[in-house]
């Protein structure tokens, strides 16, 4: 690549030349073409770093605006099923969004949970503990005024194929904030073989826990 610099000094030296010798017609043409080259070279670098800048500082206001944090999770089968799937958490403008994608489940509905622990060593994850419950509430049905876990998400419909989708929104968690009753890392999530009743107490009566994942980030 030659440098507009370069261009633009060829060009001047050019125009001198045009002064000394009798002017001739081709030599006029290129010191203007070349002159015309360098001045355009010289204005596109100009507006490039112009619009790179204005780039970086959107993206950096946009960072602080709203903190973005996200976690996924892997989910793994659990107690001989082959349910397996991703959960990510996305928080924003202070809330947490939950978007779950599930496979591998019997058609119907299934609870979904967050329990205490983010441990999935157990064959059957019973090592997550119980229900995170960090307000001490009954189990219930999320937003109930009888009470409910914070991790009382509720009941996840599979179709068909075995696979559930859920998307689900809160204000009433946060990723990493330090605060006990709302932070959601290191705590475990469970997809259990049976259907929450918001009833039974403390589990909602939902059977074995099929696939689990740890919120680690
Ligand atoms: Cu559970
Ligand atoms: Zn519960």
């Amino acid at each position: 690549m030659i440098s507009s610099n370069l261009i633009l000094r060829i060009s001047l030296n050019l125009c001198k030349l045009k002064n000394t010798i009798k002017m001739k017609k081709s030599i006029y043409l290129l010191c203007t073409l070349f002159l015309v080259i360098a001045f355009s070279c010289k204005n596109e670098k100009k507006e490039e770093s112009t619009i790179e800048s204005t780039e970086m500082e959107e993206v950096v206001s946009a960072e602080k605006a709203s903190d973005v944090k996200t976690i996924s999770v892997a989910l793994e089968p659990k107690s001989g099923s082959a349910v397996s799937g991703e959960v990510v958490f996305t928080q924003k403008d202070g809330k947490v969004t939950m978007v779950a994608n599930i496979k591998g489940l019997k058609p119907g509905e299934h609870a979904i949970h967050l329990h205490e622990k983010a441990d999935c060593s157990a064959e059957d994850a019973t090592s997550t503990g119980g229900h995170w419950n960090p307000t001490f509430e009954n189990h219930g049905k999320w937003g109930s005024s009888e009470g409910y876990h914070k991790g009382d998400i509720g009941n996840i419909t599979a179709d068909e194929n075995g696979v559930a989708t859920l998307t689900f929104e809160t204000d009433e968690w946060c990723i990493g904030c330090g605060d006990d009753k709302k932070d959601i890392v290191g705590r475990g999530i469970i997809v259990h073989e049976g259907v929450d009743d918001f009833v039974t107490q403390p589990t909602g009566n939902a059977g074995g826990r099929v696939t689990c994942g740890g919120i680690i980030e």
